[in-house]
């Protein structure tokens, strides 16, 4: 049986990563095979090609550049991890994926969203499109404090260095998508504590995607 592809979208200092681990940890106890894994990056080819983002090294180049940039990632990161992982009957958690680049490279960056959907196609298809996506909601201001006092006295990277402004239309530009795919986008509000958002996923994907049927009969065995 395939397994599931569930990703986490949000601004800086959401809770993604925090809330994929968590995810995956709970699916683990359970018995499910998980590949957890992130974007930019999650395959060697394409944590390269991260470093070259978040150095800013490409910022010049300009936000369409970027965007051809996400998506030679995205490309190599389906190939090599997603795809055989689904494939293999793995559940796949991706702290970010599609929705940041419509979200920073389209709304933010001004990219065409004709040019956005066309990489989309070549590099996600029908194969690769998350079945659920959840968008952990918090004001910028309560996102970039996190991140600030998770990363210490370390300089921030390419885009933690944007505007408060920034990150607020950023927010409004995930609001957007979420209100316009609510089948696949669930809103999560992230200031939460950490243990009610957790739960809050967890119900969802249980009522979503029903974890204990994909138990394997090995796995439940005694
Ligand atoms: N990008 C793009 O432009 N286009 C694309 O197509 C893709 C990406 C795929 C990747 O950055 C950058 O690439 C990203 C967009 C761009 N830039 N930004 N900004 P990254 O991977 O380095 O960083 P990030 O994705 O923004 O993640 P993050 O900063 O690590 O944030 P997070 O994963 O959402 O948060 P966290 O690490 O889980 O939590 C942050 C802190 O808050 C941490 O100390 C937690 O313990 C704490 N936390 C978490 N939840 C709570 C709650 N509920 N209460 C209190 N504290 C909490």
């Amino acid at each position: 049986m395939r397994g599931h592809f569930i990703t986490f979208e949000g601004g800086e200092g959401s809770g993604k990563s925090t809330h994929a681990a968590a995810l995956a940890e709970r699916l683990q106890a359970q018995g499910i095979a998980v590949v957890r894994t992130r974007e930019p990056g999650g395959s060697p080819g394409a944590e390269i090609i991260r470093h070259i983002l978040l150095s800013g090294i490409a910022k010049p180049l300009g936000a369409e550049a970027e965007a051809f940039l996400f998506a030679a990632a995205r490309d190599d990161h389906v190939r090599n991890t997603i795809l055989p992982a689904l494939e293999a009957g793995r559940w796949v958690i991706c702290d970010r994926f599609i929705d940041s680049t419509r979200v920073y490279q389209g709304a933010l960056g001004n990219v065409e969203a004709k040019l956005i959907r066309g990489l989309e196609r070549i590099t996600v298809g029908k194969a690769a499109q998350p079945e659920l996506t959840f968008l952990l909601d918090v004001p910028a201001t309560v996102g970039l404090a996190r991140a600030q006092s998770r990363r210490g006295g370390a300089a921030a990277d390419r885009f933690e260095s944007e505007s408060v402004e920034f990150h607020e239309k950023l927010r409004a530009a995930y609001r957007a998508l979420a209100a316009a795919e609510p089948a696949r986008i669930v809103v999560v509000d992230g200031r939460a504590p950490r243990e009610v958002v957790a739960e809050r996923i967890w119900t969802i994907v249980e009522e979503r995607l029903h974890p204990a049927s994909s138990l394997s009969i090995e796995a439940v065995a005694p």
